[in-house]
């Protein structure tokens, strides 16, 4: 054992070089490898027109979405470039994420010269660039999100097209249980034998789709995003148990004029009946991303998202009732967090996952990342980027690290005050844990 910390600055020093040093698996991102061609997004056009930017720069730039939609990439850029960067302080935490970017590539962020950072980006190849962002990340694994129902992604997968193995899938499964209307009749399209009606033989299409594609892409865990109003029908009629005294299987219910199944429609028997069946089956785990309220503004695209307050009962009443299935949960408000935490305390299948999205600013990483750890301490995953351009890797990450650095120091200072001694290998046990171990001992976690 190497010599135990005595000493604040030192504390400091080792706190500091563990969690820049220790390698990442970034858990969620919305990234590809370089032979994924154009679905890959990497340099200054892409970062300055990422979403949370054109959001931010709508509400100031005299001009409309519609127009703006019009431009071309590099038009879109100059305009989010002069709006948010040069016509006002570039002070929130996405646009501060450029300029971070452009400090670590060692580019002159003080001139402010747009062009000279675009003759820069030219100069490199995406593969090049890839090593590059790895290594200054020093992300070492990318976990991405694949969706067998993009098309320009499904002929990649068909076609076997990732070649490196930096990079892992997470089967996405918005399209399937968000959007049944539509996916059904692809999923038959594709030689699965499905319809409309969720009966017996259609969700064992669907089961065998998941089977498939898990298999294809080597899934590491299947993930959807869901709204703050999901729940998860608990009664044990419809948990996937036959329908009480009609003899058939609630999913051969649904008749002209019948009730529907769950108040929920398809997505809760597609869950109880297909997805979660087919994880605890591969022990895959499934990632449950709650709160977001897609396109609340459409005209905004992407970036028309917003957020609201999730059940946590249905996250308790989902890790109780399916023991067999392991699940990683992240939750979009802020007003979810506390009680996401007290629930992980109670469940051993659950393991809570990063900042998402509109929590991704460092006062609100602070503030969650100390509940966790006084909480449940090391066992949880703090952060993800969802990094959507390359390049982002470099500065969310580097501004996570910057705060749970912080509040790591914190958590060691009142250890050491206790008197309690800590070495320098024990602090790069539990960055490890935190960058990445956590995740990888729960995809090989076996459950009863
Ligand atoms: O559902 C998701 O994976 C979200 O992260 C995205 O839809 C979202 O647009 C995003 O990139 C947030 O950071
Ligand atoms: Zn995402």
């Amino acid at each position: 054992m190497d010599m135990n910390i005595t000493d604040g600055e030192v504390l400091r020093s080792v706190v500091a070089r563990a969690v820049d040093e220790t390698p990442v698996t970034d858990i969620h991102t919305h990234l590809y490898p370089p032979s994924f061609g154009r679905l890959l997004l990497w340099g200054i056009d892409e970062l300055l027109t990422y979403h949370y930017l054109v959001a931010e720069t709508f509400r100031s730039a005299h001009i409309s979405m519609e127009p703006f939609w019009a431009l071309a990439r590099q038009e879109q850029a100059d305009l989010i470039w002069k709006t948010l960067f040069i016509d006002a302080s570039p002070i929130s935490e996405a646009c501060r994420g450029v300029l971070t970017v452009l400090a670590k590539l060692g580019l002159d962020v003080g001139s402010r010269d747009l062009a000279s950072y675009r003759r820069s980006f030219a100069a490199r190849s995406a593969s090049e660039y890839v090593d590059e962002v790895l290594a200054l990340s020093r992300v070492e694994t990318v976990v991405m999100t694949n969706d067998p129902f993009n098309d320009s992604e499904r002929a990649l997968w068909l076609e076997g097209r990732l070649e490196d193995g930096r990079f892992r899938a997470a089967l996405r499964l918005d399209a399937l249980l968000n959007g049944w209307e539509s996916a059904w009749p692809r999923l038959r399209e594709w030689g699965y034998e499905v319809e409309r009606r969720l009966t017996a033989k259609s969700l064992a299409g669907v089961r065998r789709f998941l089977g498939e594609w898990a298999e294809r892409m080597g899934a590491l865990y299947c993930a959807v995003s869901l709204p703050p109003s999901f729940r998860f029908p608990g009664s044990s009629a419809s948990l996937g148990l036959l329908a009480p005294n009609s003899g058939r299987h609630p999913a051969e219910a649904g008749g002209p004029g019948a009730q529907p199944m769950d108040p929920e429609g398809p997505r809760s028997t597609l869950l109880r009946e297909c997805v979660l069946p087919v994880c605890a089956e591969r022990n895959l785990p499934l990632a449950l991303m709650i709160g977001v309220k897609k396109r609340t503004n459409p005209a905004l695209g992407d970036a028309g998202d917003s957020v609201g307050k999730g059940d946590i009962d249905t996250v308790e009443q989902l890790c109780a009732t399916c023991p067999q299935n392991k699940f990683l949960v992240t939750m979009l408000a802020r007003e979810n967090q506390h009680e996401l935490c007290v629930a992980a305390r109670k469940f051993p299948n659950l393991l809570v996952f990063g900042c998402w999205w509109f929590l991704n600013n460092p006062s609100l990483v602070e503030e969650v990342t100390r509940m966790r750890l006084e909480l449940l301490g090391t066992s949880v995953i703090p952060q993800h980027s969802d990094a959507r351009v390359l390049d982002q890797l470099i500065y969310k990450w580097e501004h996570a690290k910057a705060t749970i650095t912080e509040v790591l120091l914190d958590k060691y200072r009142d250890l050491m005050a206790t008197g309690w001694r800590l070495s320098e290998e024990e602090v790069r046990r539990d960055v490890g844990s935190l960058f990445g171990g956590n995740f990888w001992a729960f995809l090989k976690k076996k459950l009863a």
